[in-house]
């Protein structure tokens, strides 16, 4: 069936609004996306309909809401392949999955000589947990350095994976430059000096097929919200041995089989992760949002989105005095760029005065922006229902802007 990008737009009620009585062109999918009205009915029909906690009590509705809840726990392990729903945790969202590692991993395994690698593109959800583990344990943080290209430099591996090495924690795609990185090759190095590896995959999942059994990853995180989801929920996947060995992040109801005055032991993995009361309506408008994106499939999204990758880097490289920042070959739908005679602030501004957003910043990787020597980009991503027309706008919005400002 060919991709219809209008009848997917027809199921997102927010890419009917307008802003500054423009339609809107919504092109910073990178920090969010828009929700079909089925994740936006899920949610609102667990409300309305099944409102219960989960895992306690033995009433009808709260039956339902278990097994509503606890479905998706199996569609998300189909969804990455994972071989064992014990390996599915939910959290807020990839921070809090991050951060979970740290402190329930990190802590009690690193040690003063000990080094963990990233690389200079992390956002830094993936950056600022390992320097306070870092600092608490008194390991090191080391960086894969990348290239002008915006790709990782792994020519002499050897130098940055050692037998200090540790835990390798890298970005599956890059969201400032969409770089995909090459994640198998990373885990195969970190493996073959006894690392462990964290794959962040908060930009990768909501655009391609991940296999955490063929990137043999042992930890993998991502967010609803980028997805199609609801914000407040994210995953983090681990192998179920390394999971077991895990003491627990946050403490409180759920995640105990015994509490005593003295002391407490643990509910079975992944329940051990999941304290307090979960995202119980998030989760489930997580499983619409993946029932969304299976009907469309990943190959056809992948695409699509190529295609219209492809026209925006086609169509941007056209204008003078555009920079773009790294050229990788395996990139997702996401542009980083500057313009020499606009701020990317400003361009922002002028650029939503036309309905168009974009993001403008650092885009949380501070050390990937002193690396390329700007204080900020420009940054366009596209998701599954952009449209070439929308990418004329902002293409033409841009082009207004300089003109404007150069005079
Ligand atoms: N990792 C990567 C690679 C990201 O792009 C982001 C969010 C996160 C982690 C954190 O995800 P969260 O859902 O826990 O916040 N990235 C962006 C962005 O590029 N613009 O806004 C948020």
């Amino acid at each position: 069936m060919p991709f219809d990008v209008q009848k997917v737009r027809a199921d997102f009620p927010n890419l009917r609004q307008q802003v500054h009585g423009k339609p809107l062109v919504y092109l910073d999918n990178a920090a969010t996306t828009h929700k079909p009205q089925s994740v936006i009915n899920a949610v609102s029909n667990f409300y309305s309909k099944y409102n219960a906690n989960v895992h306690r009590a033995l009433y009808q509705q709260a039956a339902e809401a278990t097994e509503a809840y606890e479905a998706v726990r199996d569609k998300v392990a189909q969804l990455i392949n994972a071989p064992d729903r014990r390996s599915i945790v939910f959290t807020s969202g990839t921070t809090e999955s991050i951060n979970l590692l740290a402190y329930a991993w990190g802590r009690h395994n690193l040690r003063p000589g000990d080094e963990i690698l990233v690389t200079e593109m992390e956002h830094h959800s993936n950056l600022i947990p390992w320097q306070l583990a870092a600092r608490d344990t008194g390991a090191t943080l080391r960086y894969i350095p990348i290239r002008d290209d915006g790709t990782l430099d792994l020519e002499n591996p050897e130098q940055y994976f050692t037998d200090k090495t540790k835990l390798v924690a890298f970005t599956h795609q890059s969201n400032v430059f969409g770089a995909i990185n090459p994640a198998r090759q990373i885990i195969e190095l970190a493996h073959a000096v006894g690392a462990i590896t964290v794959v962040d995959a908060a930009q990768s999942v909501p655009h391609m097929a991940v296999d955490v059994v063929e990137l043999d990853c042992d930890f993998l995180a991502f967010s609803g919200h980028k997805m199609l989801g609801p914000t407040g929920v994210g995953v983090l996947y681990g192998k179920p041995e390394l999971l077991e060995q895990m003491s627990p992040f946050f403490g409180g109801g759920e995640m105990i089989r015994t509490v005593t005055m003295e002391k407490s032991t643990w509910a079975e993995i992944p329940w051990k992760f999941e304290a307090g009361t979960p995202k119980i309506a998030q989760v489930i408008g997580l499983g619409a949002a993946i029932n969304y994106l299976n009907q469309l499939s990943y190959k056809t999204i992948g695409q699509y989105e190529q295609e219209l990758t492809d026209y925006t880097l086609a169509s941007l490289k056209d204008l003078d005095g555009l920079t773009i920042h790294g050229n990788p070959q395996q990139r997702g739908p996401v542009i980083s760029f500057n313009v020499d005679a606009v701020h990317p602030h400003d361009l922002a501004q002028f650029l939503d005065e036309e309905g168009v957003a974009i993001r403008a910043g650092h885009h949380c990787a501070q050390p990937l922006m002193q690396r390329l020597g700007v204080p900020a980009t420009s940054r366009v991503s596209i998701y599954l229902y952009n449209t070439k027309a929308e990418i004329d706008i902002f293409i033409e919005s841009i082009t207004n802007t300089i003109r404007f400002m150069t005079g």
